[in-house]
């Protein structure tokens, strides 16, 4: 967009070319090439700012000139699924979790419009970390449902802020999903990059375990114990995998802009794979560089930046690794382009990281204890929705999307002969774990698979959906046919 000369602009820099005495606070000062302080930065227009969700970014602020930089963000509070067939009432800033993502640069005046859905049922606010002022913003923000604040507040700091909802029970709201990042570009802006992502880390603290069925309500007391269900990547599990990977093309430099939103974790942040070139440490100007893991406290972000060099699929965690593989801490950056073998030779497996999800897995054993159950499959088509998503959930690392496995690792389920054989010895292998060599449709296998820990019911739905697909035999697996097996010890 082109703006015009702003009036204040040119007087100022003849004083500061002018007056020795000016001169050199004029170049000492880093921060800003003109002004002494960024709060004496002045503003020319008006503008709307763009905001997006995640885990987009909006347009980088480059060479533009400080604004009066009008924020518009609806409160809303809504149902979301947080992993296949759970769902949840997620609190937030823009209808998404993370919250919208808000681009400035230092010297703007924000003046921000936090409106309450009339829908919602609660009062919220917003307490921003790039804000100098009285609860960075809360005190004139509380906005009851049906109404809107006004306030404004001068951007003086660069770097990457948290933003969040602080009204009693603060933690509460946070841990519905009231939380966002909200960038303080310097002037000039940062330097240009290929591709940039928005990511926040939150945890999330459910009545049920891991996976259980439903509408799941917050549960305070797991809260408070800082116990959760489910740690993620914006705002459930899967966000960023899959379909939903984000995407990169070999040789393009990444900028991540990664927040942590808690309210209880922090977090180990690390792209399996790949090395940080740079780190914003805390989000501010320190500069870290080859870095391989970077600490994200509650309530504090960091930007990381990185080349890709070779094609493959990374794995972002926060490596406190049983919350990446068991309660959803993961996300997928999938690279194309050329191979550069002297970089990396290896064969590049898609897909081998997928979440092992829901169910405590143990060694191959002969006992087995039965899970409490939540909800019961009432139907066929039921029984079938539930089985693909404890399929999607569970079993999908290792044998893949439509059953096929993974050569010479794990055996296909897809018209697999073994499985077609025997569906008693199917259902021990799914409640005990298998290991010894077997043979799937000609080829050998001998690995290890483990036990997983599914209730009757879970187990019926799961083999009920691998019979039922992928052109096998149709069986229906019961409660009572698991049961029988659970007890032949
Ligand atoms: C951690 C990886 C892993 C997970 C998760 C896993 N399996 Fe397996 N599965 C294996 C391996 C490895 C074997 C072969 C074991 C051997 O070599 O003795 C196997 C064998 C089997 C077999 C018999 C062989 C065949 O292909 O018919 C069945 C049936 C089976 N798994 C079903 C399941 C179901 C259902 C789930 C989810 C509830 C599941 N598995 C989860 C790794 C896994
Ligand atoms: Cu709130």
């Amino acid at each position: 967009m082109k703006l015009s000369i702003n009036n204040t602009f040119i007087p100022k820099m003849m004083l500061c070319l002018g007056a020795a005495a000016f001169l050199s606070s004029c170049v000492n000062e880093k921060s800003d090439r003109i002004y002494n302080r960024t709060v004496d930065i002045p503003v020319s227009q008006e503008m709307i700012a763009e905001l997006t969700s995640p885990p987009n970014v909006p347009t980088p602020v480059g060479r533009r000139k400080a604004k009066k930089l009008i924020v518009d963000l609806e409160i809303q509070e809504r149902e979301g699924e947080m992993t296949g067939g759970t769902k949840y009432i997620y609190w937030t800033f823009g209808g998404t979790v993370p919250g919208s993502f808000i681009r400035t640069r230092v010297g703007d005046e924000v003046e921000f419009h936090l409106k309450n859905h009339p829908d919602n049922k609660l009062p919220h606010n917003i307490d921003l970390h790039a804000v100098n002022g009285p609860g960075g913003g809360a005190e004139s923000s509380f906005v009851a449902p049906g109404h809107e604040k006004v306030f404004s507040f001068k951007v003086l700091n660069p770097g990457l802020f948290v933003y969040h909802c602080a009204t009693a029970p603060v933690g509460m709201h946070i841990a519905n999903g009231m939380y966002g990042l909200i960038l303080v570009e310097p002037v000039g802006g940062l330097p240009p990059v290929d591709r940039e992502y928005y990511i926040m880390q939150g945890d999330f603290y459910t009545e049920g375990k891991y996976g259980a069925r439903g509408l799941q309500a917050f549960d305070m007391q797991k809260a408070i114990n800082e116990t959760p269900d489910y740690v993620v990547f914006n705002g459930h599990v899967g966000a960023m995998t899959g379909d939903n990977a984000l995407t990169a093309k070999v040789g393009e430099k990444i900028r991540l802009f990664v927040g942590n939103g808690g309210p209880g974790l922090v977090s180990s942040f690390h792209v399996i794979g790949e090395i940080f070139d740079k780190v914003h440490v805390d989000g501010g100007d320190l500069i870290n560089e080859n870095v391989q893991t970077t600490l994200i406290p509650a309530g504090g972000a960091a930007i990381v930046e990185f080349r890709v060099d070779v094609p493959g699929t990374f794995i972002l965690v926060d490596h406190s690794i049983f919350r990446a593989f068991n309660k959803g801490a993961l996300a997928m950056l999938k690279v194309e382009g050329e191979e550069n073998k002297v970089i990396y030779s290896g064969e590049i497996r898609d897909g081998i990281y997928l979440p092992e999800g829901s169910v405590i897995q143990s060694m191959p054993n002969g006992k087995s204890k039965e899970p409490k159950e939540e909800v019961k499959a009432l139907s066929f088509e039921e029984k079938m929705k539930f089985g693909k998503d404890k399929f999607m959930a569970t079993c999908v690392a290792c044998h893949q999307a439509n059953g096929q496995g993974i050569e010479s690792a794990f055996p296909p389920l897809a018209k697999s002969d073994y499985l077609n054989a025997d569906v008693d010895r199917a259902i021990s292998i799914v409640l005990h774990g298998k290991t010894g060599e077997i043979t799937v449709n000609g080829k050998k296998y001998n690995s290890v698979m483990t036990a997983q820990a599914l209730s009757n019911e879970e187990v019926s739905n799961v083999l009920t959906y691998v019979y039922n697909s992928w052109g096998n035999s149709k069986k229906e697996v019961t409660p009572e046919m698991v049961e029988a097996i659970r007890n032949q010890q």
